[in-house]
């Protein structure tokens, strides 16, 4: 088989989720640095979503954030996107921004406050329900920065409680994925800090209940790869928050710190048949475009992922099998590492143009005029809703 005809084979069934709050005005605790022409409203988020899709081809999904994204009719938002040609993907919960919720939201020693915000997350699910989306996707906060301040066990009972309750308000098709995270803001103990837990809590739950990692969310120096292949075997692997880090929970660009860490994730994908849609893995981008322009970096991400997908296709099975079982050592790694080696972009092109796509979305996108479209129209964007 042709390199094309592989990469062609892969990537037509590759789709990419944008997600809503990266078009928004965005930052750190320090600053946030505020960008012409961002959305003022979900519906002009949709619109950017939308265009970032016509220019790759692969990205016909956005996700909203409640209550960032938050309308008065939420059918009128879906069938907005559906009129720009895209979809409504996961809803993210959002249970860490109210003053309620210093010392947690569902394992917060007060009943009063677990209330409210497990009646958020039946609430996201409403929005699922209306929207269409099938997966919710929760992340808490949760956790404590002082030993002794709350019992670590009785944490994890009331989270349990709390995903149950949820669980079992989920339609027939939707989904619950579970995010865990080392650490932020939590500096001591996070009730979800690691894919293990997640893990466990999902397990308890039943099917409809997976893991989903973030790549920003662990350890210098974990194998996140090694995590991807064990969920994908016990079939709790629900997708990915892509971003990249270089310190902690940076949240820049997919492919942009560690391109051959996404090929080694790519690559357990691929070779576990988890590149069709069938499989349910929901290839999900959550990053922040602080001082760089938003569109062209989400355009850059979802290109990103598409060429280090390619690459892990392009990775020789076969030959890949019969060194592994032969014990080749050198001879596997140099199979894998060819395929890294090997430069796509000129493949890429082919296949954009085939599809009657730009060769180059990033050109396309400068040349398009919708910068500076935007710009002109929209004054006051909004802020994502944290970093300020
Ligand atoms: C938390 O750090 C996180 O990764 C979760 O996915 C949130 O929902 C998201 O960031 C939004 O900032
Ligand atoms: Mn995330
Ligand atoms: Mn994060």
């Amino acid at each position: 088989m042709s390199e094309m005809t592989i990469i062609e084979a892969g990537l037509r069934a590759l789709a990419v989720e944008t997600a809503s709050w990266a078009y928004a005005n965005s930052g750190t605790r320090f600053k946030v640095f505020a960008q012409p022409g961002v959305p003022r409203d979900p519906f002009e988020k949709i619109e950017d979503a939308a265009v970032v899709h016509r220019l790759t081809g692969a990205a016909p999904s956005v996700a909203l954030h409640i209550p960032w994204d938050r309308v008065a009719d939420y059918a009128k938002l879906a069938d907005h996107a559906k009129q720009e040609g895209v979809k409504i993907g996961a809803i993210n919960a959002n249970v860490f921004q109210d003053d309620d919720y210093k010392l947690g939201s569902v394992t917060h020693p007060d009943p009063s406050v677990r209330r409210k915000a497990t009646d958020h997350l039946l609430e996201c699910i409403d929005v699922m329900d209306l929207t269409g989306s099938d997966t919710l996707k929760l992340w808490f906060a949760d956790g404590t920065n002082y030993p002794g301040q709350d019992s670590i066990r009785a944490r994890q009972d009331r989270l349990a409680e709390a995903l149950a309750e949820t669980y079992n308000r989920l339609g027939e098709h939707q989904r619950m994925l579970l995010e865990y995270k080392l650490f932020e803001p939590s500096f001591y103990t996070m009730d979800v800090p690691d894919w293990g837990t997640s893990y466990a809590h999902c397990l308890e739950l039943g099917p409809k209940a997976q893991v989903v990692i973030d790549t920003g969310h662990h350890a210098p120096g974990t194998n996140i790869e090694f995590i991807v292949a064990f969920l994908l075997r016990a079939n709790k692997l629900g997708g990915f928050d892509f971003n990249s880090r270089f310190y902690a929970d940076d949240d820049l660009m997919v492919g942009a710190a560690d391109p051959f860490q996404l090929f080694r994730i790519m690559h357990e994908i691929v070779s576990a048949g988890a590149l069709d849609p069938e499989a349910g893995i929901a290839f999900m981008l959550d990053q922040c475009h602080n001082i760089e322009p938003k569109i062209p970096a989400i355009i850059r991400s979802v290109l990103n992922v598409q060429e280090l997908t390619a690459k892990a296709l392009l990775i020789d099975a076969s030959a890949l099998a019969a060194a592994q079982e032969n014990g080749d050592v050198l001879g596997a790694n140099e199979i894998f590492m060819d395929a890294f080696y090997t430069d796509v972009r000129p493949l890429l092109a082919q296949w954009r143009i085939d599809r009657g796509l730009d060769a180059d979305p990033m050109a396309a996108y400068r040349q398009s005029g919708y910068d500076e479209k935007i710009t002109a129209e929209r004054v006051g964007g909004e802020q994502a809703g944290w970093g300020a």
